[in-house]
């Protein structure tokens, strides 16, 4: 039976779901995007989609309905809960994080049987991995590399070391006991992003989640009080390279790849910072310092600064983005547009 070729995007309506149904939308010669989420997905971006699922990652039946009724070539496995809800919830947060990814690399080893080709599995992992044991070592650290400190605090961070662990079992080592051992035909690739700021959609449920916060409020001309303290320090990226490091990791060839998973970055820079040039873009803005003490000690236990060399040197990465495009032609423009 001739089954339709998709793209299949997990946890799609989020804010990297939506960037990267449009970018996906628009290259020519691809197969079309499947979206799987359990809210559904907004209205305004269902044209650009083939078919919207509105389901769960945890409804094994589901997934095995998907594998036969269609040929997954290439799955962006999205769905998460982020940092902050995630601690309010963990068994929750396992669930989805840990069980959800699970079944989706399971669904990827059903469907390359059934094609006989590799199913490339793209993971977006997080900054959250990381765990530095105190303050004075985040600040002295240079910049983190992939297998540095990876001892995380939340079940967020602990969920995503797992899955990007997992993902390598898969790619290499899968059923090596087996009689015959046997290839998972999982092809799967994982960046570890910094906090992500996009100028049109709002996260929900991160603790990166200041920084966007504070923008829109600032543009909304809505008072903010940040969660963190002035000197607080985290990578970030604007989210035009997030979606292009997701398309670009999935496209690179196999050959080139050294890791599994690669950490990507932008810039960095103080919370404090992020509110001085809040401040000078929006002269009203009213941003006050209220710093949420569980919520400060995960981003305290997140590094100051990502070490992408591996992910420059293996696949040619490079942010277009740096700090003063990515405030000065992305965030600042194109969030003063959507308000007035
Ligand atoms: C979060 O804050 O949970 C996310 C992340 C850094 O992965 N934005």
């Amino acid at each position: 039976m001739m089954r339709n070729k998709v793209i299949l995007i997990t946890g799609a309506n989020g804010e990297v779901g939506h960037g990267l149904i449009n970018q996906l939308s628009a290259i020519k010669d691809m197969p079309p995007v499947m979206v799987l989420d359990i809210r559904g997905l907004d209205k305004s971006m269902e044209s650009k989609v083939y078919e919207t699922i509105v389901g769960d990652i945890l409804d094994n039946g589901l997934l095995e309905t998907l594998v036969s009724e269609y040929e997954i070539v290439t799955i962006f496995h999205l769905a998460a809960l982020l940092s902050t809800h995630s601690e309010f919830r963990p068994e929750a947060a396992h669930r989805v994080n840990v069980q959800g990814t699970v079944n989706l690399l399971q669904l990827a080893v059903e469907q390359s049987r059934i094609s006989g080709r590799p199913v490339k599995f793209i993971f977006p992992s997080s900054v959250a991995v990381y765990g530095m044991p105190d303050i004075a070592t985040k600040n002295a650290a240079p910049p983190v590399k992939e297998d540095e400190f990876t001892i995380p605090t939340t079940m967020y961070g602990i969920n995503k070391l797992y899955g990007e662990h997992t993902g390598r079992y898969y790619t290499h080592h899968y059923r090596q006991l087996a009689d015959v051992p046997q290839r998972s035909g999982v092809d799967f690739r994982s960046l570890r992003f910094p906090g992500l700021i996009s100028a049109t959609t709002m996260p929900t449920g991160g603790t990166s989640d200041y920084a966007p916060e504070m923008l829109h409020a600032a543009a909304k001309g809505e008072p903010y009080a940040c969660f963190v303290r002035p000197d607080t320090a985290i990578p970030f990226m604007a989210m035009p390279d997030a979606i292009r490091a997701l398309l670009e990791i999935a496209d690179a060839p196999r050959e080139r790849l050294t890791r599994t998973v690669y950490n990507v970055t932008s810039f960095s820079l103080p919370a404090g910072e992020i509110a001085d040039i809040v401040r000078s873009a929006f002269p009203s803005a009213q941003i006050t310092f209220e710093p949420h003490p569980q919520r400060q000690g995960i981003v305290d236990s997140w590094c100051a600064q990502m070490d992408d060399s591996a992910a420059q040197r293996d696949w040619g990465w490079k942010p277009e983005y740096d700090l003063n495009r990515a405030f000065h032609e992305y965030l600042i423009p194109t969030i003063r547009k959507q308000y007035t």
